[in-house]
């Protein structure tokens, strides 16, 4: 292009292009005086990223969240300077802790007025500095092509995390004669993420002895796996060796939940079976996971008798909490492919006795519940959907509580990318925006928000998202009228005292413990209401008898839809170890 046909473009538009260079075509963003000229810039290229309007920049960043963790690109969310950009500050604490690819981009003051404390300026990056996996403020109008190549490269590599970017307004007004280079070379002195031949043949072989030496071996397998979309290579390796897989919750889908080799979900509402042999195990290969609190209860008697080989991409995960006999920085996917690839028939322990032993605790221990005549069960409800959607392209979300490990205990995954929790951070009000943009990613699918009454309401303005958007979710909402989870914890820890628990007024004596405990009367608030205030079709049910057809109705409708389960609030989810106890601590009934 000749200098006489360069058009003159501003630094927003550039930062757009940048984005779009890098593939993006989707962003939740929530305009503002420093986030304008931004906004401006994606209008002129609507046709190739869609700017999606969440009603709160909370609801954004878990929508972004949503894209990435169902398709393992970067999600991308945008806010202006000061309360937009804290409004983004949970999601991005909560990407870190799970490893989600995102990028947020804030709107900041222009740089002559930075530290005057200028209309709504907050120092962001400062706020996120522990948060974020990298984090930049633009200080130069040149930089803006570099930073946004390098953001994208540091979410996605190595361990994946969030990074924010910060745009002083002065910088996206700037302007130039024609476009910028947008591949310059990047400048991150020390971040190393992928070495050279990171897996050696001789570290395999080591593996693959600690297992041929082994008769109660287990594999323990996190969130890791599914970063590193190493499912099938996982699912592989576990039935070539017939190893017993346990899953954390960030790792449920890596390995066939319908499988008889599944011991399904790990740790404090883990199963039995899981629990009792990660305890009696003498060698657990720990891959893509980091020995969380959750996992391991009490550290110092978690898998006393195990020798633990562990594989993590990120060396800081290395020994954090438990010492690993065996340790292997490296990509988890490209391991199994090379445990595949070099393992033997020698190679293949003999665990009869171990299996016997399994199947024994299988069968004394399964997952289930007791029916309670003609009441919804959150458990029974979830299992109704699995039943329902299994054999569908489902997605599903959930808040935090007792709703989300009944999901994660009863839906059953069979493949990774389906089942998204907020799982290090358990923040409720995930759910209903991480399912908005999961669904904008597949717009085709059956994607479900499976909801506690207060999680929901934590970000429920993202109804009027679905409907304005015309993003067609389903919400599953179990509505038990409290905080179950704490209730939960109340009644195990606190002589059932209720303190803040009950979710409708306080003047009703459920409010204090002494109610009927009947689910019979009104609900608060009226979420069939609220729904269709939004423009969201709802309905409410209270039988078990209605909930099958009521639930056919809901995934049949093209749009999105509210389907409200009034739930008893008496059920605990077990089993149960006690934070910080041990397996044998665990409480079944
Ligand atoms: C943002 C946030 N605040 C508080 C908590 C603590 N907390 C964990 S579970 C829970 C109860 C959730 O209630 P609900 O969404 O109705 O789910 P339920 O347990 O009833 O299924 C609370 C308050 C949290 N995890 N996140
Ligand atoms: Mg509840």
């Amino acid at each position: 292009m000749t200098q006489t046909e360069q058009k003159t473009i501003n630094g927003a538009e550039i930062l757009v292009e940048a984005l779009i260079r890098q593939g993006a075509e989707a962003i939740f963003a929530y305009p503002g005086g420093a986030s304008m000229p931004l906004h401006q810039a994606l209008t002129f290229r609507s046709d190739v990223l869609r700017t999606i309007l969440p009603r709160h920049e909370q609801g954004g960043a878990f929508a972004a969240q949503g894209y990435a963790r169902a398709t393992g690109k970067v999600g991308l969310c945008m806010a202006t300077s000061g309360p937009g950009a804290t409004n983004l500050v949970t999601g991005l604490a909560d990407a870190k802790m799970d490893s989600v690819p995102i990028i947020a981009i804030t709107g900041q003051v222009p740089q002559a007025v930075i530290g005057t404390d200028a209309f709504q300026e907050t120092p962001i990056v400062e706020v996120c500095r522990a948060i974020t996996k990298h984090h930049y403020m633009i200080t130069r109008f040149e930089d803006i092509p570099r930073i946004v190549k390098e953001a994208y490269y540091v979410a996605t590599t190595g361990r994946p995390g969030p990074v924010l970017i910060d745009f002083p307004k002065n910088l996206q007004l700037q302007t130039r004669l024609g476009h910028p280079d947008y591949d310059p070379p990047m400048n991150l002195p020390g971040y190393r993420p992928i070495r050279a031949r990171s897996v050696h043949a001789d570290q395999i072989r080591e593996i693959l002895r600690e297992l041929r030496r082994s008769r109660r071996p287990i594999l323990y397998v996190g969130g890791g796996v599914i970063h590193a979309d190493a499912a099938e290579e996982l699912t592989r390796f576990a039935l070539r060796a017939d190893l017993p897989v346990a899953m954390t919750v960030m790792g449920l889908g890596a390995f066939p939940a319908s499988h008889p080799n599944s011991l399904h979900m790990l740790g404090m509402h883990g199963t039995v079976y899981s629990n009792y042999a990660i305890d009696a195990a003498d060698l657990i290969l720990a891959l893509g996971v980091r020995f969380d609190d959750r996992v391991t209860g009490k550290l110092s008697e978690f898998a006393r008798h195990a020798r633990i080989v562990h594989v993590d991409v990120d060396p800081s995960e290395i020994h954090k909490n438990k010492f690993a006999h065996v340790a292997l920085v490296a990509n988890v996917r490209e391991v199994l492919q090379a445990l595949n690839a070099l393992i033997t028939d020698e190679d293949v322990p003999d665990t009869a006795a171990w299996w016997s032993q399994i199947r024994e605790w299988k069968s004394q221990f399964p997952l289930g519940w007791k029916d309670a005549g003609d009441q919804i069960l959150p458990q029974y409800a979830i299992s109704e959907l699995h039943r329902q959607t299994r054999d569908s392209d489902f997605f599903l979300t959930v808040g935090v509580g007792q709703h989300q490990m009944w999901a994660a205990q009863f839906y059953g995954f069979d493949k990774p990318r389906r089942w998204f929790s907020s799982s290090g951070l358990g923040t409720m009000g995930f759910g209903l925006p991480a399912a908005m943009g999961v669904q904008v990613a597949f717009p085709q699918a059956t994607v479900v928000d499976v909801d506690g009454d207060g999680s929901f309401l934590m970000n429920v303005q993202e109804l009027a998202t679905l409907h304005c958007e015309k993003i067609p979710v389903k919400i599953l909402l179990l509505n038990n009228q409290h905080l179950g989870m704490v209730v939960q914890w109340e009644d195990r820890f606190h002589e059932g005292n209720r303190a803040h628990t009950y979710l409708g007024p306080i003047d009703h004596p459920e409010a204090v413990g002494e109610g009927t405990g009947e689910m019979r009367e009104e609900t608060y608030p009226n979420f069939v209401q609220i729904a269709q205030g939004f423009g969201v079709a709802a309905r409410q049910v209270r039988r078990k008898q209605d909930f099958p057809d009521a639930l056919a109705e809901m995934l049949a409708y093209p749009g999105p839809y509210l389907l409200e389960a009034v739930c008893p609030y008496q059920e605990h989810v077990l089993p149960m170890i006690p934070g910080g106890k041990t397996v044998r601590d665990i409480i079944v009934e």
